[in-house]
């Protein structure tokens, strides 16, 4: 029997059921629909990250509190990453070619223990979009991971990602290494993370907590140009 799903053709709804309709994708899991329905509003005239935001991001926020209720459970939530992947992989060539002028180097990673990778995947999107060269380590990076990369890359910005309220303490062990071996004032350290906030990022010693990727550029480019004004003015 035909499942009520067959009968939804995505490129005849109107934008804000398209958009309801993908959060269902999401939720669902599907992949090629989320795919389909993300070029469908690139033909529309939808900006990547108007895309990203109200169809994808906003999604996945459902997918979150049902997981957090215990409503869905690891693999489906899995599918559901899966499929935000797929269309994150549409809009990042969109997001990241806008030609904008370098602004400065980011290395960005989630951190040992944790494999989430999703916002982190945005964060990184988003400031390359923005200008900034972005080297990403992945998930589940140890303190030497980070350091080594430092090391080799000389970013003006380190990014660590944090999705656990049992792993957003590692920040810390990497930020006081930094401390230890003297080079905390090297870099500019951003972290963010669905269970952190600023009070955290604080405690912890990082300059800033970026709520969203898109606080994260904003915060990105307002201590980079601080930073160059310092040496401007010696
Ligand atoms: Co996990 N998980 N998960 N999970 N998962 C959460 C985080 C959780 C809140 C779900 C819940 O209970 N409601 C919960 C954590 C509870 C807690 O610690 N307090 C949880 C749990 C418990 C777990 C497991 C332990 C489950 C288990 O195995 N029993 C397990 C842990 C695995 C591990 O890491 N060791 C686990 C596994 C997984 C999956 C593998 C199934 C999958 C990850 C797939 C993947 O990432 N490839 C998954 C997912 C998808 C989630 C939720 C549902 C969604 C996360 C996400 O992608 N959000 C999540 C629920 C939630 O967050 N509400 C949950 C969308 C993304 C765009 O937002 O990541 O917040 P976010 O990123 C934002 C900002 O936070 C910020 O900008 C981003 C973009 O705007 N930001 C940064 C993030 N990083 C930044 C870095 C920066 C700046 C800004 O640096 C400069």
């Amino acid at each position: 029997m035909a499942d009520e799903e067959d009968d939804i053709i995505l490129s005849e709804l109107p934008d804000d059921e398209l958009t309801l309709q993908m959060h269902d994708d999401l939720y669902d899991g599907l992949k090629e629909e989320i795919e389909e329905a993300v070029g469908i509003l690139l033909e529309r005239g939808w900006t990547p990250y108007d895309i990203l935001t109200k169809a994808l991001v906003a999604g996945m926020t459902v997918v979150g509190n049902d997981f957090r209720d215990g409503i869905l459970f690891v693999p489906e939530v899995l599918l559901a990453a899966n499929a935000m992947k797929g269309g994150m992989a549409i809009l990042k060539p969109l997001l990241v070619e806008t030609g904008a002028p370098r602004m400065g180097k980011m290395v960005i990673g989630t951190v040992k223990g944790d494999i989430h990778d999703i916002g982190k995947n945005l964060v990184s999107m988003m400031m390359e979009g923005a200008g900034f060269e972005v080297l990403d380590l992945g998930i589940n990076n140890s303190v030497d991971a980070y350091l080594e990369a430092l090391e080799s890359e000389q970013p003006d910005i380190l990014g660590m990602s944090a999705l656990l309220t049992t792993t957003m303490p590692y920040m810390k062990v990497v930020i006081d290494t930094l401390i230890e071996q003297g080079k905390r004032d090297d870099y500019i350290v951003l972290v963010g993370g669905a269970p952190l906030n600023e009070e955290f990022g604080k405690a912890i010693g990082a300059d800033a907590y970026c709520r969203d990727a898109a606080v994260a550029v904003e915060t990105a480019k307002e201590f980079v140009a601080r930073k160059h004004n310092q040496m401007a003015t010696g």
